[in-house]
């Protein structure tokens, strides 16, 4: 494929409830949505999983914007490719900016899925048509909130709960859950909020047979993870940091998790995910696909993705009901009464485009085509 022309955008999309973790609450998202065209006039979507504030990660709205208008942009529109897995490779001369990358390099799987008439997870290599979903649920006002909120979710089926957890929402708090919900897959995301000091409360929560603590520690930290592993039995999960196949490999080799989160943004798109899968799941490492409060396009790339060999856990990919009064894509994404998704039959991400909720939604909007 020839890529003739990248269109970038970004819309507003207000959540339906605040969703709040360690570095702060979101209540409308900003997010960027690249449409990329071939020369043969098929077009792919992508979206940008960069946040609101480079809280989460370096990159934010702002900053991806500006790297895909000034370099990736430019890198990749008037160029032909193979396969879309060789898009990546146009953009290396840029350092990090994955979710910037990611924008463009899982459009061009769109774009190639399409072409070939197939769905995007076949294309992918996936091994499954029905993805187990669970739901990460934000810090709320109150601990009787939350305990609403798991009741709710677990009676639409959610096979799994994750709740946020920051210092002084913690260990009372999983207790208190733990004490009304004795049997669910539970599981906690602290979003580096902590240091190795708190390897004693980390400890006490070995006593409540979590799942997995997802990024305890720093952003960029595999040695103390590794060091606090060595005194937990919980299974550590990576998030954060983990952005490359070659990551997950250093991880798990020095022991700084057991489980790995797959975040397409984070990584750099479908080529690097596949990476992360492969190296898990010959490390017999699980992995579960993350979510980053994406609208239907990030999230129909979400599910192609978790149909692959090694996503054996219920991931954070959920219904689009969860997150807006209206999507973007068409059908929404909706769960089973058994907690699955089934991934669709139709050519590329397999779900239809609408195009006039997009525009209306559109704050600002840049083509680039080859000059
Ligand atoms: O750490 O997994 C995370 C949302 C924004 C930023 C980071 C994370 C999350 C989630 C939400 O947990 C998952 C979702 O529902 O999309
Ligand atoms: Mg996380």
């Amino acid at each position: 494929m020839k890529i003739a022309s990248i269109e970038l955008r970004e819309i507003r999309l207000p959540l339906i409830h605040f969703f709040e973790t360690s570095f702060g609450r979101t209540t409308e998202r900003r997010i960027l949505l690249v449409r990329v065209v071939d020369t043969e006039g098929t077009e792919g979507w992508g979206e940008c999983t960069a946040g609101e504030g480079p809280f989460y990660s370096e990159e934010w709205t702002e900053s991806a914007w500006s790297v895909i208008k000034q370099y990736l942009a430019p890198m990749t529109v008037g160029r032909g490719v193979e396969r879309a897995s060789a898009v990546s490779a146009l953009m290396r001369p840029v350092r990090g900016h994955r979710m910037a990358k990611a924008a463009i390099e899982t459009a061009c799987w769109d774009i190639e899925a399409r072409r070939a008439g197939m769905p995007l997870w076949q294309l992918l290599g996936g091994a499954r048509a029905e993805i187990a979903c669970g739901v990460s649920i934000g810090i709320q006002d109150t601990p009787e909130a939350l305990l609403d909120k798991i009741g709710r979710e677990l009676g639409a089926g959610y096979q799994r709960i994750k709740i946020k957890i920051k210092p002084g929402w913690d260990a009372g708090i999983v207790e208190r859950v733990r004490a009304e919900f004795p049997g669910i897959q539970l599981m906690v995301d602290a979003n580096s909020a902590y240091t190795l000091d708190d390897a004693p409360l980390f400890r006490q929560m070995d006593e409540y047979q979590l799942m997995m603590v997802e990024q305890p520690l720093a952003y960029d930290d595999m040695v103390d993870h590794a060091r606090l592993q060595e005194q937990t039995r919980t299974p550590i999960c990576l998030d954060e940091s983990i952005r490359s196949g070659e990551d997950a490999r250093k991880a798990i080799e020095m022991g700084a998790c057991r489980i790995v989160n797959v975040k397409l943004g984070r990584v750099g798109g479908h080529g690097e995910a596949q990476q992360v899968e492969r190296i898990c799941r010959e490390k017999n490492v699980p992995v579960w696909c993350g979510g980053m409060l994406e609208s239907g396009i990030g999230r129909a790339h979400n599910i192609a993705m978790a149909t692959l060999a090694g996503f054996t856990l219920p991931g954070d990919v959920s219904a689009s009901a969860r997150y807006w009064e209206e999507e973007i894509i068409e059908p929404p994404v909706t769960v089973s009464a058994r907690g699955t998704i089934v991934a669709p039959a139709a050519p590329g991400i397999g779900f239809e485009i609408k195009h006039q909720r997009i525009d209306s939604l559109t704050v600002r909007k840049e083509s680039y085509t080859a000059d």
